[in-house]
Parts: C-alpha cells; structure tokens; sequence
C-alpha cells in the first residue's frame, strides 16, 4: 500500500473511546460479552504483509492469517483496486430471476480449471454463498435433493465428526460436531450424527501405530453407517485437515479408507475446505493431498484472501447431473450468491496466487520450511508432539513428555502461552493446550525464523510459569 493510502486510512484511534461503544454496541461472535466488556477488546487499526497493529501502536505478527484467511497477505492495493473498479462497474446484481454477471462466472470458469481431475471425479461446476457456514447449509440441501431426485428420499442422515467444525449457522453447527455449540443450540438437527475423530496422539493405543490408528478410525464410519442402516445414510462431510478442531491432521492412511466406505456404500462425500483450499495444504483443493474423491468440496475463505466475503460449494460431476438434468427449480439460494465485487475481488487474489506461485512455494518451499523448524520444536520440555501439513502447524503442550500426560484443563495452559503470545507480538491461537498456526502464505524464510523464534519465546515464558506455579508436580 502507498504511503499516503496507508496514512488515509490509518487515522489516530481513541482506544478507550472505541472499547466504550464496543462494549456499549457490538456483540462479537464467540465471545462472552461480560468478560470482554470487563477488559475492553484490542482495537486492530491496521495491516501490512503478514503484520496486523493495535490502536496502541504494537506491531504483531498474524500467524492466524486473521481467521484461517489472508493467504496472499495484507495490504495488497491490487485486490481493493478489482473492488473498486467492479463497485464502480457494477457494485450488485442478483443471479435468481436468468441473469449472470461477468465476474461470478468467470470465477466459476476459474475455480472448474483449478479443481484436480481425479479419476471418476470432474467439477464443472460452483454454487456460491458469502460464507463456509452458509456453503454447508446449501451441501445439505443439495444432497437431500439429490437423493429425493434418484427415488431415495429415506436418504437423510448426514454423518460428521465430533470436534469436526463447520460454520455457526442451525446446519453448520449440527455437521459439527463442538459440543458446546451443540448444547446452546438444541442441535444437531435431525438426521445428523457424528464419529469421532483422526486424532492420534490422543486415541491410538499403546503400541498401536499411526498407520493401523488410521485405518481404525476411519472404520468408525462404516459402523456408523451399519447401525444407522446403509440405505438411509446420505452423505459424510470431513475436513481434510482439522483446522478449529485444533490442526487435527489425520494419518495418511485414514482418507484412503475413508473413500472405499463411501464407494462401499454408495454414499456422497463432502470434503469441507473452507481452510484447507487454496494453498493452505499445497494444492489448490486438499482432497489432491489426501488422494481421495469428494462430491462436493465446501470453500469460501482464502478465496478472496478474506478481503470480502465469498463462499460456496464446488459440485462434482455425479451430484450436478442429477440436479441439473432432473431436479427442475432448485429452491434455494442468497441475495448475495454470485455477488459480482466479493467474485472480481476472488479473481485478482487468484491472480496474486498465481502469479507468485504461492500453492507451489507451500509445498516446495515454505511448508518443507516450517515442518523443519517445527520438528525443533519437539525438543522444548513442554511440547509433546508438534506436526505442520503444508502451511498449517500444531503442537500440544503436555506435562510429560515421555507419558504424553496432559495438564489438568481447567488450568488454561493453552491460554497462558497464547497470552505470552499477545504480548508478544505473536498472534498463536490455543485450542484447549493445542497451540496452533496458518500463516499468511507469502512469507519468507527470515520471516518464518522469526515466527519460530517468537513461539520459542513465548514456549519458554509459559514453561517459566508452569514451573513456577507447581503445575509440573
Ligand atoms: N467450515 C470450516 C472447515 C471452517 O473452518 C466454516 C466452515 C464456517 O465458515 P464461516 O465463513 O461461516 O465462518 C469454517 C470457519 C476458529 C474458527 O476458532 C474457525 C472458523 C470460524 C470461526 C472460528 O478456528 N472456521
């Protein structure tokens, strides 16, 4: 960004003036509003390359990319000039009554292109929303058409996985499977369960290995199907990395056998990369990763770097036919599906993408990069095991290491270290004593020693205080 946009936009803030009609006005998702009202919300003035500022001046290094989103980084002038040019052009025109406009369906052309041809599996074709949670309530209409269409409307039950996430709407909360959401909300809606998750270091057994634990866990889908009864199972939903779960990355062998239940079955698979595409895994869609064959691929994210809201679903070849050659009117859709500045704004963060290789330098470069340096990790007392998948990383602080005993919940070490990190200049989020990170694909290797020496810091602050605080013993 020029100088003179920055300081245009970057006008003194009265940090406690804002907190006051912060608390007095905004409701902030996932948040207990007493508690914040009680300390008043940080004020994030600013961004620039993979650095955010407060209101107070302090600089802090976003290894969250906002929220999973700002793959191709901050600030970049040619992503507010598409919006600009599009606002200017044609700022909202809506897909509903046989009208298109050119963006939408150019990123439609686009996303197809960019979409792996694996055997058996083309996408031709996108459906569009604002959001991921948004994308997951149109996957769960379109697969109770689907199977309405072909004579098997029995074909309800949508099987998740606990501690899966996918979005906060009725639907998106059910698919999910966050406890806490679930108890808030009366959820899940009907016809939807879950199994548990890919989770390793916490569910193999002793001497087991990862590889079996693997195929183990994805046998949890096909005794779930048994005792829901096969004929009445429409479709499993999964993301290929955990990302709010905590970066639960599964063993390699679990998506494999994962695909061959859905084959077995004959059920839909539904591969929600609201994270994971985009770069963020080293491909532009994860489901090449893992090797396996979605139905429907959930995105929204790191379409638009998060510059403005896009989502929706990529629909394979098997799904589309049937709605399109025998579906008639499909009753559903947004004021905003195909909104022609959030598409013009995805077309030149694609642009960015691709002209700076970014997909390619996550795994070739940048992801090899920070799984070394995460592997040193490993040897800090307080990490029990540290993994990254292209350009996310995890790591779990435990109370022994040889023992993997873990802290007592209730102390918060995860919130402790994540604390140590804000004060730090370091965005790391905690998910329990899972200390995690997806940062903004652009960086550099000098940038990447610094994340590593900031986390090092911020581990060795937090291992002070665990010691210091008897919560070793
Ligand atoms: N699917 C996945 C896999 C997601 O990660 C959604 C759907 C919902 O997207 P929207 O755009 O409706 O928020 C997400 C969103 C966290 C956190 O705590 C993660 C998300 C959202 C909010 C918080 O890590 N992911």
């Amino acid at each position: 960004m020029n100088q003179a946009t920055l300081q245009a936009v970057s006008r003194p803030v009265d940090t406690k003036a804002i907190q006051a009609l912060d608390s007095a006005h905004f409701l902030h998702p996932f948040t207990d509003f007493k508690d914040l009202n009680s300390r008043g919300a940080r004020v994030i003035t600013k961004a620039e390359d993979i650095y955010i500022w407060d209101s107070e001046g302090n600089k802090i290094l976003d290894a969250m990319s906002g929220l999973w989103c700002v793959n191709a980084g901050y600030g970049r002038q040619e992503i507010a000039d598409a919006a600009s040019r599009q606002m200017m052009t044609l700022p909202y025109y809506n897909a509903f009554f046989q009208t298109t406009n050119v963006p939408a369906t150019e990123l439609a052309t686009r996303l197809v292109s960019l979409a792996p041809k694996v055997p058996g599996r083309t996408f031709d074709h996108v459906f569009y929303s604002s959001s991921g949670s948004e994308s997951n309530d149109s996957n769960v209409r379109m697969v109770r058409r689907y199977w309405d269409l072909l004579g098997q409307p029995q074909r309800k039950v949508i099987i998740g996985r606990i501690n899966g996430y996918h979005g906060s709407t009725m639907a998106g909360a059910s698919l999910g499977g966050m406890s806490g959401m679930h108890a808030q909300g009366d959820l899940p809606i009907p016809n939807i369960c879950h199994i548990d998750q890919p989770y390793y270091f916490e569910n193999g057994l002793p001497g087991e290995t990862e590889a079996d634990f693997g195929i183990r866990a994805a046998g949890w889908l096909e005794e779930k199907i048994l005792q829901t009864g096969a004929d009445k199972v429409a479709a499993f939903i999964a993301e290929p990395v955990q990302g709010a779960g905590g970066v639960i990355i599964p063993p390699d062998t679990y998506w494999p056998e994962i695909q061959r239940i859905v084959d077995k079955y004959g059920i839909l698979l539904i591969s929600d990369e609201v994270i994971c595409a985009f770069g963020r895994l080293g491909h532009w869609f994860a489901y090449e990763k893992f090797g396996y064959r979605p139905d429907l691929v959930t995105f929204a994210k790191a379409v638009t770097s998060g510059y403005v809201p896009l989502g929706g679903v990529m629909v394979g070849d098997r799904v589309a036919k049937v709605l399109i050659e025998q579906g008639g009117e499909f009753n559903h859709g947004y004021t905003y599906s195909g909104h022609p500045v959030a598409c013009a704004v995805a077309m030149a963060n694609l642009d960015i993408m691709e002209r700076e290789n970014l997909v390619g330098r996550v795994r070739d470069d940048i992801g090899p990069y920070l799984a070394r340096g995460f592997e040193r990790l490993k040897a800090h007392p307080l990490v029990g095991d540290a993994q990254t998948c292209g350009f996310v990383g995890g790591l779990v602080l435990v109370k022994n290491k040889e023992t993997r005993e873990t802290f007592d919940s209730a102390l918060g070490v995860g919130m402790v270290c994540r604390g140590f990190c804000f004060g730090n200049g370091l965005i790391m989020r905690a998910v329990g004593d899972r200390m995690i990170i997806a940062p903004p694909l652009t960086m550099t290797h000098a940038q990447i020693d610094q994340l590593l020496e900031l986390i090092v810091k911020c581990l060795d602050l937090t291992y002070a205080k665990v010691v210091e605080n008897g919560w070793l013993k």
